[in-house]
């Protein structure tokens, strides 16, 4: 099975943890949008989706699926998302998609988190894949001398020959070279420098359930 046939077979399978008649949350990713296009095959099962980013909406509408503000709901169910990397615990590092911020906003609102991935995500620890961090432009080298500190290296990442621009008008950098052990400590201790706006870890918003796309079919994996 290629990564595009294993992503699908994630996206169709998290279909299981959608509740008819409810708003559903939808993060971003090349995985998620696999998922968008199986909830699009019940869309009028569903009431609707609260969406992580601007891109995730333009599919979910596309498809013609309601999008709800994340205002307008006390609550969601279920919240469905990639990740850049998950460990045995449910933690797991995101941001590849520079949607980090919405994803956790919207991860806090949901009572179980379903991450969906391809096996090359599963890793015993965090830290490989480059850590985003969302940050206020005017505090971007302070930050990055900080995470240069604890051993890391920091880039601003750029689009077009100019930093990126997220949804919320923030720039990223990416981190390389950091062990992350202690993930919860680790999200907390960040997310206290002044200009961070949020952290590529999601520890405290962590995964419940895994969909792990294997040559053998999905794997559920439970935390
Ligand atoms: O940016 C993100 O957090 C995405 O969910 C990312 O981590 C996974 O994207 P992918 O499904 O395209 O690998």
């Amino acid at each position: 099975l290629t990564q595009d046939e294993l992503k699908t077979l994630v996206g169709q399978a998290a279909l299981h943890y959608v509740v008819p008649g409810e708003i559903v949350g939808v993060g971003t990713g090349s995985t998620v949008n696999k998922f968008i296009d199986a909830l699009a095959t019940m869309k009028d099962q569903i009431k609707g989706a609260v969406s992580s980013s601007v891109a995730s909406t333009a599919r979910l509408k596309a498809l013609g699926i309601t999008v709800f503000d994340a205002n307008d709901v006390q609550s969601l169910s279920v919240y469905i998302d990639g990740a850049d990397e998950i460990d045995g615990q449910g933690y797991m590092v995101k941001g590849g998609g520079a949607a980090l911020t919405r994803e956790k906003i919207v991860a806090a609102l949901a009572k179980q988190f379903v991450c969906i991935a391809d096996e090359s995500k599963l890793v015993a620890a965090l830290g490989n894949f480059p850590l985003p961090v969302e940050v206020i432009p005017m505090a971007a080298g302070q930050i990055a001398r900080k995470f240069e500190a604890m051993g890391g290296t920091a880039t601003l990442r750029m689009k077009d020959g100019q930093p990126l621009v997220t949804d919320n008008g923030q720039h990223i950098l990416d981190v390389r070279g950091l062990q992350i052990t202690e993930p919860l400590a680790f999200e907390s201790q960040v997310n206290q420098w002044p200009g961070v706006v949020t952290v590529g870890v999601f520890a405290h918003q962590k995964a419940h359930v895994c969909l792990l796309g294997c040559a053998d079919g999905v794997r559920t994996i439970t935390y």
